[in-house]
């Protein structure tokens, strides 16, 4: 197929989303591909402002990154937090050197009065990319876990204390934060095929980003073909806490459920072909179903699952 003229706008978290957003980077013109990424993980390590997912996405797509981790950067090295550490500084968050210039650029950018749409753009463009990496807002929201240990801010929470704290619920805390004027831009184009939620965390990751009031009411109201792509395999989450967090909340660890909680913003889900006996009550809830193979290492299968994403939404239009 032919995809040189299909405008694609995705939304996105870290490490898991991105595998996706490099298929459709691949896939698709880089100025075609709008990709909306969550920020309720930014924060301030040590005076620096870092915006982990939005780098994550950037360097995954700049093929920089870190293959091992999925987050930082390819062949890092450590000195400036070895001297942090030695100076006495807690250094819990793994700020490699070329990493941290990144951050020093986007805190000095913030301190000038920059919003976080420009900075964004300008740390894209020097990265040799064309795609719009698209900051969900540029006002402060943040993911906040309410836990058996009290609430706990999203870094501490997945980094510092891993995972482990039982969560009861998850909250974005904002100041009536809105969408980005280029947000609007994106997803009000005449010109959009679709819209795409890539398998990253509906609840850490996703959520935060329809947790914008203009933003999901946006997609709410879309009248072009949205899909999500499961990030559910069988009762596992293919990549992060997805189902140890949902097991906590009390909701079943299957794709049904993640078609549940998208309900009203998707007209079509790609689930694993593992999990077709789940494609008729997902049906039943007016969303079409798509099976595939939905963990993708390769960049070829990256590719291919970008391709049957976008083609799935071509079919859902005709
Ligand atoms: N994740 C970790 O598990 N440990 C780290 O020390 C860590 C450092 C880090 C530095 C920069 C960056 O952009 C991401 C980093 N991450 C680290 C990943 C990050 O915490 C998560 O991937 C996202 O916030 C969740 O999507």
């Amino acid at each position: 197929m032919n995809y040189s003229d299909t405008k694609i706008v995705a939304l996105c978290g870290g490490i898991g989303g991105s595998k996706l957003a490099l298929g459709l980077n691949n896939t698709l013109k880089q100025k075609n591909l709008s990709i909306i990424t969550n920020t309720g993980d930014d924060f301030l390590y040590l005076g620096f402002y870092i915006c982990p997912d939005i780098d994550t996405v950037i360097y995954t797509l700049a093929g920089v990154s870190n293959p091992k981790t999925g987050w930082g950067r390819e062949d890092e090295t450590w000195k400036t937090l070895d001297v942090l550490k030695e100076l006495g500084a807690d250094t819990w968050f793994k700020v490699g050197d070329k990493d941290l210039a990144l951050h020093l650029f986007r805190s000095k950018e913030t301190r000038n009065g920059e919003l976080l749409t420009t900075i964004t753009r300008k740390i894209t463009k020097k990265f040799g990319l064309r795609t719009n990496i698209l900051p969900m807002s540029n006002h402060t929201v943040q993911t906040v876990l309410k836990t058996e240990d009290g609430e706990i801010s999203f870094q501490d929470y997945f980094v510092r204390k891993k995972c482990k704290p039982k969560v009861s619920k998850v909250i974005f805390k904002s100041k009536n934060p809105v969408a980005t004027d280029a947000v609007k831009k994106a997803l009000l184009d005449k010109n959009l095929n679709g819209v795409i939620f890539c398998p990253s965390n509906p609840f850490l990751s996703i959520d935060p980003i329809l947790s914008i009031d203009g933003i999901r009411k946006l997609i709410e109201n879309h009248n072009q073909p949205r899909v999500a792509i499961s990030p559910i395999v069988g009762q596992k989450s293919i990549k992060g806490p997805t189902s140890k967090l949902m097991n906590e909340m009390g909701i079943e660890v299957s794709s049904v459920s993640i078609a549940k909680h998208y309900q009203g913003l998707i007209d079509g889900m790609i689930i694993d072909r593992s999990d077709e006996k789940e494609a008729e009550k997902i049906t039943k809830l007016g969303i079409e179903v798509k099976l595939s193979k939905i963990i993708v290492n390769t960049k070829e299968e990256k590719m291919r699952l970008a391709e049957e994403s976008v083609n799935f939404i071509k079919e859902i239009d005709s």
